[in-house]
Order: C-alpha cells, then sequence, then structure tokens
C-alpha cells in the first residue's frame, strides 16, 4: 500500500488548543517576536490574523482531504486579476468568529475595527473583472465547489492614488511592505516555466512526428496559497498566485569584477515577472512583459493541473473533461488553449484530434467587455519568438479552423478573413479572443444585454458557425462582504426581520416585501441608513477635512474612471446646481452631497483631467457660502475594496449612468440596491436587470437606449450641438467648464473635455443624454423629500436583489459550463 494512499492515512491531531487570545498572545511572542505588553495595534492585527489562520488552516486541511476522496470534478478560475480586499473580517465573518474576537480583545486600547484598519488592501487587480473574481471565489466555496483560484501574486498591485491639488497622482502600491499573514508560500514547491528558444521536430519511436520545444530560457513559479473559507461550512477552497522567483543567485564572477549591478541582473530579469500589475490599458511599452506574464501564469497553472489529474487518473487523459473545467476569465489567459495542446501532444504524446476534443470540452470563456482594446491581439513576431512551439500550434488550430469553414459555410468566403486567428495586414497579429473562442465549448457575456450584443455585434458570425456556443451568466456580488461584512447594522435588522438565512440564500430577503409599507420598519431602515450616512460622513471628514450634513441626500458614483462610464455627467449635474444657486441664491432645493471616486489609468489623460475638474468644481462648491447647507461635492483619493466597503452603504443614489451599449454588466450598481441604495441609471448592463427585478417605478432609468446609440453611431445621425443650441442651461454648463471658472489663472485647462464634446462628435453621448438625466434627477430630489416613500423603495431595492447573488450565478456556471457538483 503507498503511503499516500487514503486509508492508510493515520489520525493525526492539529486542532487548535486554548482561547483565540492565547492563541494571539502565543502569535505574538513565538511568531512575531514582541511582547504582549504593551498591546501594539500592529503586531496584535498580525497576531490575530495568524490565530484566526491557524483555525481556517484546520479546516482547509480536512476539506483538501475531501476533495482527494470524492473524486470531485475540480473547477481551474483562471485571472490575471483579482481583488479581495481585506481578509480578516472575511475569515472572522465566514468562521463565524466575532464573538469570540470581541471577547479577545475586549481589555485591548484599540477596537477591532481599529485592527481591522491595519491590514492593506491586497490590491491584485484593476477594477470589476478582479473584483467579480473574487466574489466567485467566496460563492465557490460557500457552495462546496472544488475549485481554485489561479492568478498571479503582483509584488505591486494596481496603483495609489493620491490627489495632489486636484491631480491624480499615481505611488506605487507596495501591500506587501508590512507582511502578509494569509499567505502560505510553498518555497519547495517550484514549476519551472519556459520561454523562447525554438520548436524542434524529430520521429518517435513508433515513426511519428512529434515536436519538442529546446533551447528554452527558464523561469520558477513559486505557488502562494491563500486560503478562501465558505461561509455556513466547513469547507475552504484555495487561491493559488505564482511568484516568479530566480535560484540564480547573483553571479560571483560579475561580482568580483567590482560590477554590483551586473551580478544581480539575471536575478531581477527573471523576477521582473509577477513585479506589478499591469494598468488597464497601458500601451505598447512592456507589451512583451504583459505576454510573459499571461504565458507564465497560464504554464504554471496547467502544469498544477495536471499533476493532479495524473496522481489520480494516470495518462487516461480521456477522463480529463469530466475531472476538470477550466474557465479563462476574459482574454488575457487565451494562451492557456494552446498550452494544454502543446502539454498534451509533445508531453502526453495524444493525438492531435483527441487532444483538440479534450480541450474544447474543458475550457470556457468568459468576456467582461465591448471595449476593442480588451480584446487581445499579438504581434506574430512577438509571440513566435516568445512562444514557438505556441505559434506552431496556433497555426495549425487555425489551418484546421478555416479548413471546417470552407467545408461548411462554402457560400461565406468573408468568414475566412473575419474569423481567423490570425490578422493580417503589415503587423501580421493573433487574435487571442478568437483562439478562446475556438478553444471553448461555452463563452459567456456577463449580463443578458451584453451578452446579446456579443452574439448578435461583437461575435456575430461566431454565433452563426457555434450556435450553442455562446450564452450568458449573469454577474453576481457576494452579499457575505457587501452586505454582512460592509453593513452589519443593516444586516442584523434584517436577520431581525426574516432570519439569517438571506445570507447564504438571498432571494429570501423576498420576505422584506411586505415590511416595506410598515411604517415602523420604516423608521428602523431609515435609521440604519442614518448611522451609515454618519460614517460616512466621518470618513469624509478623515479624508478631506470637511463632513457633509449626513441630512442630505449622497449621490455617488464610485467606480473606474472611464469616458463610458460618464462621470462626467455626474459632474455636469453639479456645476448645473451649482450654477442655480448662483443665478438664484435663494433657491430651495434638496441639500444634496455628489460623491465621486475612482482611479484613471495612467495614460489616460483624459479620464485624469476628469478627476481634475471634479477637484476643481468641488472646491469651488465647498468653499462658497451661498451652497452652505445645499450642496457639497467630494471626490474620495484611492478608491479600492476597504473604501468601497464603507461608501456604498452609506449612499442613497447609485449612479450607474454609462452610455448604453457600453458596461458589459456592472457589480457596483448591485452591491448600492442591496444596501438600500436608489438607482439613477441608464438601460445598459445589468441595469436592465435589475430594473425587472425592483420594477420600473423604484428606479430612475433615463437617456438613449443601446439600439438608439448603435444607430445613431452608425447613420452618422448625432450632432451635440444640435442639443447645445436649444439648451440654455446645458450651454452656461459649458460654459462654464470651457472659461476659467474652475481654473482660475489656468485658462483652457479643461479645453481637451469640451473638445471632446464638440469638437471630437462626443462618442459616449453625454450631450445627448444631459437633459433626460437632469429631468430625472429632479424627480430624485423631489422623491427624497417623500421620507416613507424614499424608505418604501430602499427596502424594495434590497429586498428584490436576490437574482444577484453571486451564489446563483456561480451555480449557473456550475450546472450549465462547468458541469460539476457541489461535494457531499
Ligand atoms: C468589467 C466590466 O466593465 C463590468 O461591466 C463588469 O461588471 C465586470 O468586468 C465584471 O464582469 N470589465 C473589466 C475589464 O473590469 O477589465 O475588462
Amino acid at each position: 500500500m503507498e503511503v499516500s494512499d487514503q486509508s492508510s492515512r493515520p489520525e493525526h491531531d492539529f486542532k487548535c488548543q486554548g482561547t483565540l487570545l492565547q492563541a494571539i498572545h502565543r502569535h505574538v511572542v513565538t511568531t512575531l517576536g514582541n511582547d504582549v505588553f504593551p498591546p501594539r495595534k500592529e503586531t496584535y492585527y498580525k497576531g490575530l490574523a495568524y490565530a484566526v489562520r491557524d483555525r481556517l488552516m484546520e479546516r482547509w486541511v480536512m476539506a483538501q482531504r475531501d476533495f482527494y476522496d470524492q473524486k470531485a470534478k475540480r473547477v481551474y478560475y483562471l485571472s490575471m486579476e483579482y481583488l479581495p480586499g481585506r481578509f480578516l473580517m472575511n475569515y472572522i465573518t465566514n468562521l463565524e468568529l466575532e464573538q469570540e474576537v470581541e471577547a479577545a480583545i475586549k481589555d485591548m486600547p484599540f477596537t477591532l475595527q481599529a485592527l481591522e484598519e491595519e491590514e492593506w488592501d491586497a490590491g491584485l487587480g484593476n477594477g470589476g473583472l478582479g473584483r467579480l473574481a473574487s466574489c466567485f471565489m467566496d460563492s465557490m466555496a460557500t457552495l462546496k465547489i472544488p475549485g481554485y483560484g489561479y492568478g498571479l501574486r503582483y509584488d505591486y498591485g494596481i496603483f495609489f492614488q493620491k490627489i495632489v491639488n486636484g491631480y491624480q497622482v499615481e505611488k506605487s502600491d507596495n501591500w506587501i511592505r508590512n507582511g502578509f499573514p494569509w499567505e502560505i508560500k510553498r518555497t519547495g514547491f517550484l514549476y519551472d516555466v519556459n520561454f523562447y528558444g525554438r520548436s524542434q521536430a524529430y520521429i518517435d519511436s513508433v515513426g511519428e512526428t512529434r515536436y519538442r520545444w529546446v533551447d528554452t530560457q527558464q523561469v520558477h513559479a513559486m505557488a502562494c496559497d491563500i486560503m478562501i473559507p465558505g461561509y455556513g461550512t466547513k469547507h475552504v477552497n484555495n487561491m493559488r498566485l505564482w511568484e516568479s522567483v530566480s535560484d540564480e543567485a547573483f553571479s560571483l564572477t560579475h561580482f568580483n569584477d567590482g560590477d554590483y549591478t551586473g551580478a544581480m541582473q539575471a536575478k531581477v530579469r527573471e523576477e521582473s515577472i509577477t513585479k506589478v500589475l499591469y494598468p488597464s490599458d497601458e500601451k505598447a511599452e512592456g507589451r512583451e512583459l504583459r505576454l510573459k506574464q499571461q504565458y507564465f501564469m497560464v504554464a504554471a497553472t496547467l502544469h498544477d493541473i495536471f499533476r493532479r489529474f495524473k496522481k489520480k487518473h494516470g495518462q487516461e487523459f480521456q477522463k480529463l473533461p469530466d475531472q476538470v473545467a477550466i474557465q479563462l476569465n476574459d482574454t488575457h489567459p487565451s494562451i492557456a488553449v494552446a498550452e494544454f495542446m502543446r502539454r498534451l501532444l509533445d508531453e502526453e504524446m495524444v493525438g492531435w484530434d483527441q487532444a483538440w476534443e479534450i480541450a474544447v470540452k474543458t475550457f470556457a470563456y468568459t468576456n467582461h467587455t465591448v471595449l476593442p482594446e480588451a480584446l487581445e491581439t499579438w504581434p506574430v513576431e512577438l509571440l513566435g519568438r516568445l512562444l514557438p512551439r505556441h505559434l506552431e500550434i496556433i497555426y495549425e488550430i487555425n489551418h484546421r479552423f478555416l479548413e471546417m469553414l470552407r467545408q461548411d459555410f462554402p457560400h461565406r468566403p468573408d468568414l475566412q478573413n473575419k474569423l481567423s486567428i490570425i490578422k493580417e495586414g503589415p503587423t501580421r497579429l493573433v487574435r487571442m479572443a478568437h483562439l478562446a473562442i475556438i478553444g471553448s465549448h461555452a463563452v459567456n457575456g456577463v449580463a443578458e444585454l451584453h451578452s446579446r450584443i456579443i452574439r448578435e455585434s461583437l461575435f456575430r458570425d461566431f454565433n452563426t458557425i457555434y450556435p450553442d456556443r455562446l450564452t450568458n451568466v449573469t454577474n453576481g456580488i457576494t452579499p457575505r462582504r457587501w452586505l454582512r461584512q460592509a453593513n452589519p447594522e443593516l444586516s442584523q435588522l434584517i436577520s431581525q426581520a426574516i432570519g439569517d438565512a438571506w445570507i447564504a440564500d438571498l432571494d429570501q430577503l423576498k420576505r422584506l416585501i411586505p415590511l416595506a409599507d410598515d411604517a415602523a420598519f420604516q423608521q428602523q431602515w431609515i435609521a440604519v441608513k442614518r448611522i451609515k450616512k454618519q460614517q460616512l460622513s466621518a470618513y469624509i471628514q478623515r479624508k478631506l477635512k470637511f463632513s457633509p450634513n449626513p441630512d442630505a441626500l449622497f449621490d455617488v458614483q464610485v467606480k473606474r474612471i472611464h469616458e463610458y462610464k460618464r462621470q462626467l455627467l455626474t459632474i455636469m449635474h453639479g456645476i448645473a446646481l451649482y450654477r442655480r444657486l448662483l443665478i438664484n441664491p435663494q433657491l430651495d432645493m434638496v441639500p444634496r452631497t455628489i460623491i465621486l471616486a475612482g482611479k484613471a489609468a495612467p495614460a489616460y489623460h483624459l479620464a485624469k483631467n476628469i478627476i481634475k475638474l471634479a477637484n476643481a468644481v468641488a472646491e469651488q462648491i465647498n468653499n462658497n457660502p451661498i451652497c452652505q447647507g445645499k450642496l457639497s461635492m467630494a471626490f474620495l483619493p484611492n478608491y479600492c475594496i476597504s473604501q468601497a466597503e464603507k461608501v456604498i452603504p452609506g449612499a442613497d443614489l447609485s449612479e450607474q449612468i454609462s452610455t448604453a451599449g457600453m458596461e458589459a454588466s456592472g457589480t457596483g450598481n448591485m452591491k448600492f440596491a442591496l444596501n438600500g441604495a436608489l438607482t439613477i441609471g441608464t438601460l445598459d448592463g445589468a441595469n436592465v436587470e435589475i430594473m425587472e427585478e425592483v420594477g420600473a417605478e423604484n428606479i430612475f432609468i433615463f437617456g438613449l437606449t443601446s439600439e438608439e446609440v448603435e444607430q445613431w453611431r452608425e447613420g452618422g445621425l448625432y450632432n451635440p450641438r444640435w442639443y447645445v443650441e436649444r439648451d440654455e442651461e446645458l450651454r452656461g454648463v459649458l460654459q462654464m467648464i470651457s472659461s476659467d471658472t474652475f481654473c482660475p489663472g489656468q485658462p483652457g485647462l479643461f479645453e481637451p473635455i469640451r473638445a471632446s464634446l464638440l469638437e471630437r462628435g462626443d462618442y459616449y453621448m453625454v450631450i445627448a443624454d444631459f437633459r433626460a438625466y437632469l429631468d430625472r434627477q429632479q424627480e430624485v430630489a423631489e422623491t427624497y423629500r417623500n421620507t416613507g416613500e424614499w424608505a418604501r423603495r430602499s427596502i424594495l431595492n434590497t429586498a428584490n436583489m436576490g437574482k444577484f447573488s453571486s451564489d446563483r450565478a456561480i451555480r449557473e456556471y456550475a450546472r450549465n459550463i462547468w458541469d460539476v457538483e457541489p461535494l457531499r
């Protein structure tokens, strides 16, 4: 009998002993080498983190054994980005340790909240796509799906945003500077990852031509594991992030010659692969490094997947699709299709047809955006140099695919060019999205509207040839983080009313519907919202040194700054209100605080100009006495997950106002509504489905539809000047932007914004939607005056958010795409 055989597994006792407080003290002394007295916040945070981690570790080992024993099919989620935020409270809530922790620190000179603030956000992603991946991790664990998140452990995550003089300034985000207690580094667990070299043909023992990849340069991938606990279950999943390490210590020869930098060079080069997360729209620079990152993640991950599979099933690769599902989170990891083929063909000696069938059954691909820059393409020259064998394989996949098109669609010769993986032109390009679609059995969009746009326009021709492949799974968010953890006050009120089953079954919130008309419940609801607004106001005070009145309408737009998301429209509304006050200082208006936050990609100049405008407008409004008590505006620096957890519960109004057809889904929209904010939004992304769930009368919809946007664009029908001529207030607002009203002494500072609207055709149709938006905002204000009615709608929003749980989304992936069952 093998030692690894489960039946020979001896009884071990690795249970945590003693109280949590004892464990904290032990870690403060033995792990951190400090004294427990006097208690210091930073050491206690870490001591607590280790103590909590111990408890989890116990469950984790048991869960891993379960996976193994049950021979369950596993899901591998491949993502270049994650945005888990902080871990401490997530672990405490999912382990239901709150009371024990409170008891353990009750005599300390700090609160649990203060300890929580010691943790630095793990900012390993840019925005929605990364945060979605983290919500999915939580749901997979909660639903007991044996899932793994694979990605990269960047030393520097998304940059830290400072606002200096109203401008965004990027600082590198060294998030692990103070250590990262949640990870377990597998220093003995290294895989080789190859680059460069060449492909060499040879004849194998049975006379077949085979290929191997030779003369390569190697880098090592080290596994760093982070546990992902489920809620209400002992199940714990694993997120495995790869770090590039070099065993190339440093060259003693160089060192002895006095060349200290040269001595370190090889090490630095190899370890640079996982140094830094790419900002979302980085240009040509460093493109090679980006492809290296993608392949590095994919190669190490597939190595792991094959190792695990072979341990149980040996060479029975026909079983692979019954044991393994691989989900590609957007186009970035698509090279996995070619790497998977390379492993089967070159290393496992499987024939092409069988290998291809296995690949397609195993892979699935999610598209997250219609923005063309996200559909990655690589110059053939670059891909062929870095990954020569993969380029050969891609050519062969393409050749067979085009052959199929010729045979099955002889009357559509146009498809050859349109769908080929290789885009011909002066610089030949590999279209990675095409590789992902051809190599997957399922391709999904992330909201009904987005999936329809994919089927009917972005990937229309693929939809013709693979009629059943393109499908939809509407996004979701985890109620554990976004309600239970971010808003304990509201969670408590809800649980008092309907019990706490909603935490794992969000549809239960429907039971709040009858309470929406209950005046006493409305009062309690309003009281909780007021507490969250006070907390938010105090947070703004800490960050910006002014505290908005919690009785004002908190009107919030927080997300990445992008023209299509139209922060500009929110700012223009702020300017319009300001202008009305300038014209009539006695104006009776509903007091309003406009809160914005978000990062702009470092190279996205117009987005950065919009940030400057927001800050400039805020400064004037906040310093003008006529606005006192009526209007204020805040731009919060460094938007991140932990900030979102503070801002979202305090919002009255959620701004989801992207140009219709451009926001794939949005998930912020779901988080706000779950916390009882009403939405002002366009018919875009998941807003459409939110409207269906909460009822059109409980959401403020405005603006052009996606069909109109498309028709107007295609027909060249849109002329922003037409609107400007007819709208005096709009003219006034534009005039204030383009004059030096908000930039005294710097005329022309906001000229790029004006030009984008009036000279360059206003691609995102800000002007077209301006009037409809302002009218809707007026209605928002009037509704807000009626506190009872507002509360009623707010309750109904929360009550109808069941659909948007990421548990529902993961169930759909599990059933329709992965074909996996939860563990027993
Ligand atoms: C985002 C989409 O912009 C957003 O609408 C969607 O909710 C989110 O993915 C999750 O599906 N896309 C990205 C990206 O973050 O980098 O493309």
